[in-house]
């Protein structure tokens, strides 16, 4: 039988003090916040300093093979990590390895302290009303997968409505495919203008179909639209359906308040927001949870098991059977501490400048680009999808590479999306917290070059 530590409601396992490692930056009063920007070396003027934030990313301080130093525009598919997440795993191994809600020892203590102390971190991090209500995933992905499984396989039927957008990475879209199949029911799409925006007046006529969910992305991985998450919420609640918010993409660059939202799961990955790959949550609703039957079955995940029945345990770890990524999940708690002391307004102002800076410089320093997605970037993240005219996405990335600079190139998961611009690829720029205007004009320099190439 497995023996199950309790936290609090903050996460944080009875007994322990603050958490293990890690600031109470989320938790503070305001005033202290602000204290403690004020005598945050990375924070000038209110402001973000790159310069200095770069410092504690080792892989910054990187060359290729030629010598080129590392310009890294690829953000959007995975995050640099700090040293301060580095260090908090390599000292879970070093120090406290063992297995979490197990060992009836010290370090299985400490170890199962600093995993339910980061379920806390993560939890106030996205301002949910319930630690208990963030389970620990391998990535957005699963997260989906599991709300696809546990609750859509028992409260979607036949001829039941779901509705997606137009703009949905796979993640958000091939589980709720596999879902409809399986119960005859039904997929329903909002549409995007030519530059990359829901038609939410078209949403509104979908919403006469009563769906049973909405799912939809809080920013787009390809376009960088940020969407009114609140307002889309509040929209299919008044229709009767509940609301799966994809948060991959804003967890790690925009303020997000669950709570304020209002939706009723909301997913996202930690290796997008400065924490090690393996690690991500989703936050549901404590009724929704508690009635959802398990997702994955085995330790763990039960409090009694008979030979031909199990009672299964409470919430989250209901649905955290087997040994989770003990290191992972802890590096992500301080991840989120991280961002959580640099002020995520602040990170959203950075990028939002930053993005600003390099849609005026691509265009002036490269003119025949072509940019796709809303060019007004109160409406987008730090993304941006472009081609050259005659030059396969694929070459483009591959020549900046030899500069030292990292873009993706493809279809970015959105294979849909791409369909509906009618492009076969794109290249791609993402930024985050460790971003510079010099990253932009090493990228405008190497797409010089590229033309430079092929024109020759
Ligand atoms: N997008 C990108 O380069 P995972 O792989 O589970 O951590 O994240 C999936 C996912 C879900 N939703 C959105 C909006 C995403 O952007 C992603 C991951 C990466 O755009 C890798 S394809």
């Amino acid at each position: 039988m497995t023996i199950t530590a309790r936290s609090d409601a903050s996460g944080n396992p009875p007994g322990t003090g603050a958490p293990e490692g890690g600031s109470t930056a989320g938790a503070a009063p305001e005033a202290a916040a602000a204290t403690a920007a004020a005598a945050d070396h990375r924070i000038r003027d209110g402001r973000l300093v790159p310069e200095v934030i770069r410092a504690e990313f080792p892989i910054l301080g990187t060359a290729n093979a030629a010598g080129r130093p590392l310009v890294y525009l690829d953000s959007a598919s995975t995050s640099q990590k700090p040293q301060a997440v580095i260090d908090a795993m390599d000292t879970y191994y070093r120090e406290y390895n063992a297995n979490v809600h197990r060992g009836i020892y010290e370090i299985g203590e400490r170890a199962t302290a600093a995993y339910e102390a980061a379920r806390g971190k993560v939890a106030r991090f996205i301002n949910a009303p319930d630690a208990h209500e963030i389970v620990f995933t391998r990535n957005a992905t699963e997260a989906i997968n599991l709300v696809a499984y546990a609750w859509g396989r028992r409260n979607i039927g036949r001829g039941d409505v779901i509705v997606l957008t137009e703009m949905e990475h796979h993640a958000n879209l091939v589980p709720w495919q596999l879902l409809v199949q399986e119960k005859d029911a039904d997929l329903e799409f909002i549409p995007i203008t030519d530059d990359g925006v829901l038609r939410l007046e078209v949403f509104e006529v979908l919403l006469r179909l009563k769906p049973k969910l909405v799912a939809f992305t809080h920013v787009s991985n390809t376009l960088g639209t940020i969407n009114p998450v609140a307002e889309m919420t509040r929209l299919a609640h008044e229709a009767g359906a509940l609301v799966l918010v994809d948060g991959a993409q804003a967890v790690p660059h925009v303020p997000v308040d669950v709570a304020a939202i209002g939706a009723d799961f909301y997913v996202f990955s930690g290796h997008k927001m400065l924490g090690p790959t393996g690690s991500g949550a989703l936050w549901g609703r404590r009724d929704l949870l508690e009635a959802m039957p398990p997702f994955l079955s085995g330790g763990e995940m039960i409090r009694e098991v008979h030979l031909r029945r199990s009672d299964f345990n409470e919430i989250p770890w209901k649905f955290e059977a087997g040994t989770p990524d003990i290191a992972a999940e802890i590096g992500l708690g301080v991840a989120a501490d991280y961002l959580a002391a640099l002020g995520m307004g602040r990170v959203r102002e950075h990028e939002r400048e930053l993005l600003e800076y390099a849609l005026d410089v691509l265009q002036r320093e490269v003119p025949s680009i072509e940019l796709y997605g809303p060019m007004d970037p109160e409406l987008r993240g730090g993304v941006i999808p472009f081609n050259l005219p005659g030059i396969h996405p694929h070459d483009v990335a591959q020549v900046l590479d030899r500069s030292g600079v990292a873009v993706r190139a493809g279809h970015h998961c959105t294979m849909p999306l791409h369909e509906r611009l009618d492009l076969a690829a794109t290249a791609r720029a993402s930024f985050n917290v460790y971003s510079t205007r010099e990253d932009i004009d090493a990228l405008a320099s190497g797409l010089k070059e590229v033309e430079r190439l092929f024109a020759g």
